[in-house]
């Protein structure tokens, strides 16, 4: 009777182990194939999740964020365009950051990130090839807080935009040590011109 038993108890053993559900002694965890199976599914879901959460807290502040009447600058997000000028490529990446970047090589210096959008008067001539600011009001995108400037201000960036048929950076210049003007084309604010003269000054006040 007692072998038998025992018999019968071994059997049910190994059948629990085969079905995953019991852990072979030799296991070094001491966990069946099923429970760790389920522990690393957790793990991945937990970790996807946590990811998900953290694209939704992105969305959420992007909705958050002045893209300007009608959200016409929200596609240009995340578009980078540069330009050479003396020792350094600056680039514009719209709504997000300026950057300037030695052309011998070295760290490239934050000029300012992206904090609010503004109107702006300028009075320039347009050259030739139509690529200038002109005059009238026009919107311009401040960058502000870059890496600090020794013995001055933090870079700061105001990047001023008018009508154009590609994104481009035109000019770049240096203010005041370490405060930096962008002028750029770019067609986002071609839209805005359009409606402008269909409506009048109902555009402007929008901003
Ligand atoms: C670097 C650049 C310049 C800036 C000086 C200030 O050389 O960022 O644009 O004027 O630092 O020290």
């Amino acid at each position: 009777m007692r072998s038998w038993v025992d018999q019968k108890l071994r059997d049910l053993r190994v059948t629990l182990i085969e079905a995953g559900i019991l852990a072979e002694s030799s296991s070094s965890s001491g966990e069946s194939k099923a429970v760790a199976d389920a522990k690393h599914r957790l793990e991945t879901a937990r970790q996807d999740l946590d990811k998900q959460r953290k694209s939704r807290d992105e969305h959420k502040e992007d909705l958050e964020k002045d893209f300007g009447p009608d959200d016409v600058f929200r596609s240009l997000k995340g578009q980078c365009i540069s330009t050479d000028s003396g020792e350094y490529t600056y680039e514009l990446c719209f709504l997000d950051k300026t950057t300037q970047k030695p052309k011998k090589g070295g760290g490239h210096t934050n000029m300012g990130n992206f904090v609010r959008l503004e109107k702006i008067m300028v009075d320039d001539d347009v050259p030739a090839d139509g690529k200038g600011l002109g005059s009238g009001e026009r919107i311009a995108m401040k960058f502000e807080n870059g890496q600090h400037c020794w013995n001055g201000p933090s870079r700061a960036t105001t990047v001023i935009m008018a009508c154009a048929e590609e994104n481009e950076l035109w000019k770049i210049m240096e203010e005041e040590k370490c405060i930096y003007r962008m002028e750029v084309g770019t067609p986002a604010v071609c839209e805005l011109k359009s409606r402008e003269s269909r409506t009048g000054a109902a555009v402007k006040d929008e901003l």
